[in-house]
């Protein structure tokens, strides 16, 4: 006799729609393993959500146009800020907490929606409004999970494989979903403490996500949350290593491999777009072609490389830290302070002009970006010219690339051509 897919042998009765009681069948479904998985989620996606509203405000959206990736906002970029240089890592630790705790909780997340699936097909599908309401809202809570964590992860691995840009989807999904999440932990987080006080012991436990037909375990609850835990633990040390150099950044092994194989020597740290991939080529940066210029109240400067070289020479230690959740450690930078740019075109130390950068990049997102007053201002911003003691390479932005501190790595604009400040 053919019996249906998933139809226990021993038991001919067993029900075929997942909608029956009894379709559902682990033991380990019930309200203290939702509850617990509920609760790390809680505290984990309440993290994600707040790093990731830093994060767009340290591009200085409300700044220019060029830098606002979401410019149809409206009041949901009623928080914004203007974006601090201290500490130099504040941009780095955002987003590695960001990416690296998004990717961690993905087990988690899994486990949780694994664990309310009978929910899913429950029927009827609504029994009065209050639970029709509460459906729905529940439909944008775990749509707005997946399409966050997707959208996300496909940011971060593959670039820009969207319809449209990465950065409205994943804002304006943060809010529909934070906002569904918001009113299911109202709702839920009463019974999810109390879930976790009472129902020490299986068995004890009682609602719908409890089956009626109980399969052999094949784990405990507790094991069940390990098996979470550890496939958890295995992502995040698969990912950490991206924030680091060297031996611990060769752990990352989920981690993006950027534009570019960084090779070796002192420029050899994470590149994110080649000059190749820019279509930057070396007769455009060479000696005699690339000239800066720098416009300002007094007008305009035009200066070589070597008069560029020139001009007072400064250092700073900063990283680089992606929106991609990648950063490398501080680089030591050499080059003329963004300030002393200011002075050359008419900006007294009293003036704090903000400034726009353009690259000789001739299309692309990332091709020009504004800074602010306070960025301008902080004497570890360069127009830098060497890193780690040498020449910067092409891919690093050669002849001349902006680095600010605590700034996320697209303000720090390569292969720059052009700087214009003033009030933006
Ligand atoms: N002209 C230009 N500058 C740019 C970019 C770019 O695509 N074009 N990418 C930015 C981004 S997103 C990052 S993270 C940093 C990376 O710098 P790196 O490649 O030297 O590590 O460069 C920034 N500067
Ligand atoms: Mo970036």
């Amino acid at each position: 006799m053919i019996r249906a897919y998933g139809q226990d042998m021993r038991d001919p009765d067993a029900p075929r729609l997942p909608s029956s009681p009894g379709f559902w069948r682990s033991p380990l479904r019930g309200p203290w393993f939702t509850s617990v998985l509920g609760l790390v989620l809680l505290a984990g996606i309440t993290v994600l959500f707040v790093t990731g509203l830093v994060s767009y405000a340290a591009y200085n959206p409300d700044l220019s146009p060029v830098n606002d990736k979401t410019p149809d906002k409206g009041i949901l970029g009623f928080y914004l800020f203007a974006w601090p240089t201290h500490p130099h890592w504040l941009y780095r630790l955002n987003q590695g907490v960001h990416v690296t705790l998004g990717i961690t909780l993905i087990p988690v997340l899994l486990a949780k929606l694994w664990s309310v699936i009978p929910r899913l097909f429950a029927l009827p599908p609504a029994r009065s409004l209050t639970h029709a309401l509460e459906r729905i809202s529940l439909l944008l809570l775990v749509g707005g999970a997946l399409f966050e964590f997707v959208t996300g992860v496909l940011n971060v691995q593959l670039d820009y494989v969207f319809p449209g840009s990465f950065y409205p989807l994943h804002f304006y999904g943060a809010w529909v979903f934070f906002a569904a999440f918001v009113a299911h932990v109202l709702l839920k987080l009463p019974t999810a403490l109390r879930n976790l006080r009472q129902l020490r012991h299986p068995g004890e436990e009682q609602n719908d996500l409890v089956t009626p037909r109980p399969a052999e375990p094949t784990v405990s609850r507790r094991g069940a949350l390990w098996f979470v835990g550890g496939g958890s633990l295995l992502l995040f040390v698969t990912t950490a290593g991206q924030n680091f150099d060297g031996a611990l950044r060769r752990t990352a092994l989920l981690a993006p491999h950027g534009g570019g194989e960084p090779g070796s020597g002192p420029n050899g740290f994470q590149i994110n777009k080649t000059a190749a991939y820019a279509g930057i080529s070396a007769a455009e940066r060479g000696e005699d072609a690339w000239r800066l210029v720098v416009t300002g109240r007094t007008g305009t400067v035009r200066l070589s490389r070597a008069q560029l070289a020139e001009l007072p020479l400064h250092s700073s230690a900063l990283p680089i830290a992606c929106v991609e959740g990648w950063s490398t450690s501080d680089q030591w930078w050499r080059g003329v302070r963004l300030r002393d740019l200011a002075a050359l075109v008419g900006y007294d130390a009293d003036d704090r002009p903000d400034v726009f950068v353009e690259s000789l990049q001739r299309r692309g997102a990332f091709r020009s970006a504004a800074l602010r007053a306070n960025q301008v201002a902080d004497p570890r911003s360069l127009l830098a010219l060497y890193v780690n003691g040498e020449e910067l390479s092409p891919d690093h932005g050669h002849p001349a690339r902006i680095i600010v501190p605590a700034a996320p790595g697209v303000l720090n604009t390569k292969w720059v051509a052009r700087m214009t400040f003033g009030d933006l």
